[in-house]
């Protein structure tokens, strides 16, 4: 079994590291083809090297099980590159911020197993192949189209071992709950994730969003933690005070962001239940204009 690996960003080359150490072959795919690559994985006072191994565009072997850390906006266009060699039964797993790609994935490929993850790992590279592990998080993995209490083939032998979501949609309601509180706003006030909570006015922005988040979330029947939103999110940016945030990343670079399958996600769904969220919504446009 080999697992290809689609977006080699800082999460692609985590996860690449984690799966070498647990004995799986790994090939990275690249539009850059070249014979192998060396990986400096800095993670506390460790550095360990690793090798990695693109596999050009022009590879013909099939592929059987993917991981996907691209960008949620990439996720289609960059399926759709390597279709032709992806197995009808594969097994994809989308490691991704966001919601709705899985949708699209699941519609692109019918038959593919479908797996979707969330992590709270941090890791960010100084350079293209040196990658500093700041946060070992914690993974929960899940199956999305079909009944599954475990992990992806090789995943039991990840470390740390990821955890078996027994309902992954309610893991990724979470997820998009906490970015949906936490990510625009650093966009839009060009702000550390910990200024939200130590400025008056970015925190009871923040507290708008939580409230409009929560009226979704019960309109769903999704209990997806225990206690408000906000304090979640408050602990959140708490714990991350000296991060920028992967939206506010994005805006700094002149890249896509996320809003789309964060926000806009969110908003859409408030849209089919018919409920109104205009902090949210303004938050939307505000980001996209910034990212246009
Ligand atoms: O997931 C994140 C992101 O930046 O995308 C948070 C939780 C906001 C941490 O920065």
């Amino acid at each position: 079994m080999i697992w290809h690996i689609l977006g080699a960003g800082a999460i692609g080359q985590l996860f690449a590291t984690r799966l070498i150490d647990a004995g799986v072959s790994v090939r990275i795919l690249s539009r850059q083809p070249s014979d192998y690559y060396q990986l400096h994985l800095l993670e506390g006072k460790d550095k360990r090297t690793y090798t990695l191994h693109p596999d050009s565009i022009d590879a013909k072997e099939p592929i059987t099980h993917l991981l996907v850390c691209t960008k949620a906006p990439d996720t289609v266009d960059a399926l759709l590159t390597h279709q032709h060699r992806i197995y009808a039964n594969a097994h994809i797993l989308l490691l991704q911020n966001g919601m709705g790609q899985h949708e699209a994935v699941q519609a692109l490929l019918p038959e593919a197993h479908i797996w979707a993850g969330i992590t709270t790992a941090g890791a960010w590279r100084s350079e293209p192949f040196t990658l500093h592990c700041v946060s070992q998080g914690i993974t929960e993995i899940g199956l999305l189209n079909r009944h599954n209490q475990g992990l992806p083939d090789g995943w039991e032998k990840v470390s740390p071992q990821p955890i078996a979501a027994a309902n992954i949609q309610l893991s990724l309601w979470r997820k998009l709950a906490i970015n949906c509180a936490i990510n625009p706003l650093t966009a839009v006030h060009q702000c550390l994730n910990g200024e939200l909570v130590e400025n008056s006015v970015f925190l009871k922005q923040m507290r708008e969003v939580c409230t409009e988040v929560e009226q979704v979330l019960q309109a769903l029947n999704l209990s997806v933690l225990e206690g408000p939103l906000i304090e979640h999110a408050m602990q959140v940016a708490h714990q991350t005070a000296k991060n920028r945030s992967s939206m506010l990343t994005d805006i700094l670079h002149s890249r896509p962001t996320e809003i789309d399958f964060i926000t806009g996600y969110l908003c859409h769904q408030a849209d089919l239940l018919g409920i109104s969220l205009p902090f949210n919504h303004a938050l939307l446009e505000k980001v996209k204009s910034l990212s246009s």
